[in-house]
């Protein structure tokens, strides 16, 4: 199936376009009202994550109701920990939460590496995607970072610190190691089940990233996810690693197309340091979008003049906040569709 619009791969590909395409991270689920009718007819999260057509049906939405130049699969980066052996919970309001996690080397023998089959109501829900999209936007597949994954199967769940996730590096590096390559095996299963569903791309979502010093992070999160960019030949690859300044160099070098930028990255400084064979995404602070439509339209014209004409893929510097007006979000669509025009 031909792509109508396929701006967004153009844009990776490095070609120039007659305008910046655009899309938001976490624009499935959260802000939509209509998201919020399919999510209460159901028992919760995990039900809408595991039934094919729903979660199809909330992936569209953002296309049809906002306009995005792209659909991001509607899923959760823990499905991953779930499929090795370690269940979570979606607790309302509160976020994820493990019951048993990671603590020692018996605790890891426990797990398996996962297969895409592990995970086969998402890639069921891409291949229901794919089809009623027809072609209209790419379809983005993604999955945690190794680092981030091992993060919550350390923790427990979401946390400030991580510090236990953080303390298991320097106590005992080896079985880190061993969980982080376990890790990455299944989530190169994963992907490469995703692609071989439909996905268009992929993105890597390192949110804890910005917890590592540089050193930890060039030990433990870096050379995961170069090994998972090294795997998936057969689509474009984002890594988007959430306040991890000292990895931008790094990632100009790795075997990714498109490097995503948090909103406290300098752009023209990270245009230097990442080189120009790679496409930048990002990065307008999700908190834009809670002031006036001046300001959100003087902020996007900033930010489209300091990424250029090319090479850059319109998003914000992370997900976009639950409460925010979506009618704010649909401006700021318009206003990078019209203010990026190009002759
Ligand atoms: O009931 C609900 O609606 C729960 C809210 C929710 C949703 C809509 C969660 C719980 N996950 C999701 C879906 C989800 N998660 C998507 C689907 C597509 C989309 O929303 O556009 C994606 C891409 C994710 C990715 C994800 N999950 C990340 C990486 C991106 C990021 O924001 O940094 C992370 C860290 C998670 C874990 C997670 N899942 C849910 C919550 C509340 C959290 C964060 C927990 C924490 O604070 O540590």
């Amino acid at each position: 199936m031909p792509l109508k619009n396929d701006l967004l791969l153009r844009t990776i590909a490095g070609e120039k376009t007659e305008r910046t395409p655009v899309w938001l991270m976490r624009q499935a689920g959260r802000i939509l009202p209509e998201y919020r009718a399919v999510r209460n007819s159901l028992s919760g999260f995990k039900e809408l994550v595991e039934t094919p057509e729903l979660a199809a049906e909330v992936t569209i939405q953002p296309v049809d109701i906002l306009g995005v130049d792209a659909a991001i699969i509607f899923s959760d980066i823990l499905v991953i920990p779930e499929a090795m052996g370690l269940q979570y919970e979606m607790v309302e309001k509160r976020g994820p939460h493990f019951p048993e996690t990671i603590k020692s080397a018996a605790d890891v023998k426990k797990l398996k590496v996962a297969d895409a089959s592990d995970v086969q109501y998402t890639i069921d829900a891409i291949k229901v995607t794919k089809k009623e999209l027809d072609g209209r936007v790419p379809l983005i597949g993604f999955a945690g970072a190794p680092w981030t994954i091992f993060a919550y199967m350390v923790e427990g769940g979401g946390s400030k610190t991580f510090s236990k996730a953080r303390a298991m590096l320097y106590t005992d590096p080896e079985l880190s190691h061993q969980l982080l390559q376990m890790i990455t095996t299944s989530t190169i299963n994963y992907l490469k089940g995703q692609v071989e569903a439909g996905t268009d791309l992929v993105q890597i979502f390192d949110s804890w990233a910005g917890i590592l010093s540089p050193t930890q992070y060039e030990k433990f999160s870096l050379p995961y996810i170069k090994k998972i960019c090294d795997a998936i030949t057969e689509v474009p690859k984002t890594v988007f690693a959430k306040d991890a300044y000292f990895a931008r160099a790094w990632f100009g070098k790795i075997n990714c197309n498109t490097v995503g930028l948090d909103w406290c990255m300098d752009i023209a400084e990270s245009k230097a340091l990442i080189g120009d064979n790679k496409t930048l995404q990002g990065n307008l602070d999700p908190c834009v979008l809670y002031g006036s439509e001046a300001s959100i339209k003087e902020a996007t014209q900033s930010m489209l003049n300091q990424f250029g004409p090319a090479r850059h893929i319109a998003n914000l510097g992370h997900g976009v906040y639950p409460d925010t007006d979506p009618g704010k979000v649909k401006f700021f669509v318009d206003m990078v569709k019209e203010l990026s025009v190009r002759a």
